[in-house]
């Protein structure tokens, strides 16, 4: 029977394998609950980055140099707000900055972020259900060495380059949620808890990109306790990130630089881990944390790639559900 799947994602390498799965399942059998903790205000625009980059990515635009943007995009209006002074230290394209000009319409109009996000998906002819996490704010802020940072700001403005100490999430206000809890998941999110067979994690960084969905208020505890069987695939490859400060991260925040690091982020949430071939030696050692290992190709470039890890996921799935597990390791 086809599974009903929930997958969580942040941007480039989520999107990666939500087109996969978007590939392999019918629309009303796949949920993407996209990562908002990146979310900014850009010259009076809300922004959701990871949101463009997983519509982008659905809808076929996607710039395949930087993993996100529209593809073939020019920046004569940021060349122009620049001349007018203002900060262009985030690349917003001509064609992506209507994205955010409709976003910011449909939300001043009085729709929340899953509205105005279904909306645009709807436009672009995306069929698979993408929703934000929450409708309401939380937003990633990046303890370092030189303060604390707004997420943008640590990821472009300053390269990832400052030390980082801790990731916490902040609610509308600036109030810590880690100690209040107050942010809750979105309609769909919800739902998708409530009727998903499989969650999937995407291959995102474990802390910039899926921390920031689990600290919604609830979500840790209906993972937890979530149905169906649960399955990561690792975004570190090799002991390397497939992209971005994943590895970084792992060794600034105190863990192995490996997919045993970011294993044990979801120790206790996940069921069956997905390793590269290359880890092949580290299926033990993620074993040791309560989780099943299948060691597949990971790395996604082509599409073909996307589909192929996603059927992978999804067979092992059928499997796991079985006596056996159907669930190989290494
Ligand atoms: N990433 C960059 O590294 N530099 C940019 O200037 C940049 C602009 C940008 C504009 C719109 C958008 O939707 C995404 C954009 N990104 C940019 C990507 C984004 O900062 C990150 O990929 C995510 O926030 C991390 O998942």
């Amino acid at each position: 029977m086809t599974p009903t799947v929930l997958a969580l994602a942040g941007g480039v390498g989520g999107a990666k394998l939500a087109v996969g799965l978007a590939k392999v399942l019918p629309p009303e059998r796949l949920t993407i609950v996209v990562n908002t903790g990146d979310d900014e205000v850009f010259h009076g625009l809300h922004v959701s980055p990871d949101l463009d980059t997983m519509m982008y990515a659905l809808a076929g635009l996607t710039n395949t140099v930087t993993g996100w943007g529209v593809a073939g995009d020019t920046f004569n209006g940021l060349a122009l707000l620049r001349r007018y002074g203002a900060d262009t230290w985030f690349n917003l394209g001509d064609k992506d900055l209507a994205t955010h000009i409709r976003r910011t319409q449909l939300l001043r109009e009085g729709g929340t972020l899953s509205q105005a996000t279904e909306s645009l998906c709807r436009s672009l002819g995306i069929l698979h259900r993408v929703v934000p996490m929450s409708d309401a704010a939380l937003r990633t802020v990046v303890e370092t060495g030189e303060g604390a940072l707004a997420f943008q700001d640590y990821f472009v403005k300053h390269r990832c380059e400052p030390v980082a100490k801790a990731v916490r999430f902040e609610d509308g206000g600036g109030r810590d949620v880690g100690s209040t809890g107050a942010v809750g998941p979105s309609p769909a999110f919800l739902g998708a808890l409530d009727e998903a067979s499989v969650l999937v994690y995407c291959p995102s960084n474990p802390f910039l990109s899926i921390a920031p969905v689990l600290a919604l208020k609830g979500v840790r505890e209906r993972v937890r306790s979530f149905q169906g069987p649960r399955v990561a695939v690792s975004p570190i490859v090799g002991r390397e990130a497939l992209r971005g400060p994943a590895a970084k991260l792992l060794a600034e925040l105190g863990y192995e630089v490996s997919c045993r690091g970011v294993a044990e982020q979801y120790a206790g949430l996940c069921d069956v881990f997905v390793i590269d071939e290359v880890d092949r030696d580290q299926a033990r050692a993620v074993e040791a944390l309560g989780m099943r290992v299948v060691v597949a190709p990971t790395v996604m470039i082509s599409d073909v790639d996307k589909e192929r890890l996603a059927r992978r996921i999804l067979d092992m799935v059928g499997g796991a559900n079985s006596e056996d597990g159907g669930v190989r390791t290494a």
